[in-house]
């Protein structure tokens, strides 16, 4: 399998979730929608944006919720997302469809898009601080985000402190928000994804 990725983008998420499950899977950053080997990234996602994960056979998704659960299916004794059929794994749905749609999309594409006009952007950074206080609450003080184990929900959610900080966001105003960052920096799969995606993030800006 081969995952497209932007250094540091919603698409550490399905790195971490791929090396928490152990899967072999080949990392392919792309720049300027030009794949690592000068391709056309148009080529493999119409829609041009990351994640998109290639099967063996061709196939691609390329919407994280879709990747996240299809790569933590394919090693169910790792945890990474409830049973379907489950209750846990609704809320599982659930709470990707709420970062993705309301965290990911609602605030950060308008927060980092250059082109975003500045109420827009305004309006989204309004939203910083409410999603964080909701976010607390709902971890209260639990370290996981659905059932007792870490998921792709908290891949995504990890991925999504990133920006908080990136943005200037302080997380120590939210304490268990903040412990919960960093307990799971400290996972191995976590620490190892962002090793290279930081590096790939130096290597451009060198
Ligand atoms: N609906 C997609 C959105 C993915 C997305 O916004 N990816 C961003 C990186 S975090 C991207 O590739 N942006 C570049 C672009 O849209 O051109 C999902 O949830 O996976």
């Amino acid at each position: 399998m081969e995952l497209f990725a932007s250094p540091m983008a919603c698409s550490l998420a399905s790195h971490i979730t791929a090396l928490e499950a152990g899967l072999p899977l080949k990392v392919r950053f792309i720049e300027n929608k030009k794949t690592d080997d000068g391709g056309d990234y148009y080529q493999i996602s119409a829609k041009g944006y990351v994640p998109a994960l290639r099967l063996d056979d061709g196939q691609i998704l390329n919407e994280g919720p879709s990747v996240l659960q299809y790569l933590a299916d394919r090693k169910p004794e790792a945890g990474l997302a409830p049973a379907w059929g489950t209750m846990e794994r609704y809320e599982l749905i659930d709470t990707l469809n709420y970062l993705s749609t309301e965290v990911h999309k609602r605030i950060f594409a308008n927060v980092f898009n250059p082109k975003a006009a500045e109420p827009t952007k305004e309006a989204a950074r309004a939203l910083l601080e409410p999603t964080l206080d909701y976010i607390a609450k709902r971890l209260d003080d639990r370290d996981t985000l659905v059932g007792d184990k870490f998921t792709v929900a908290d891949a995504y959610l990890v991925t999504l402190l990133n920006w908080f900080a990136f943005v200037g966001c302080d997380l120590k105003k939210w304490p268990t928000i903040a412990a919960y960052h960093r307990k799971h920096l400290q996972r191995p799969a976590v620490a190892q994804a962002m090793g290279v995606e930081m590096a790939e993030r130096q290597r451009r800006a060198a």
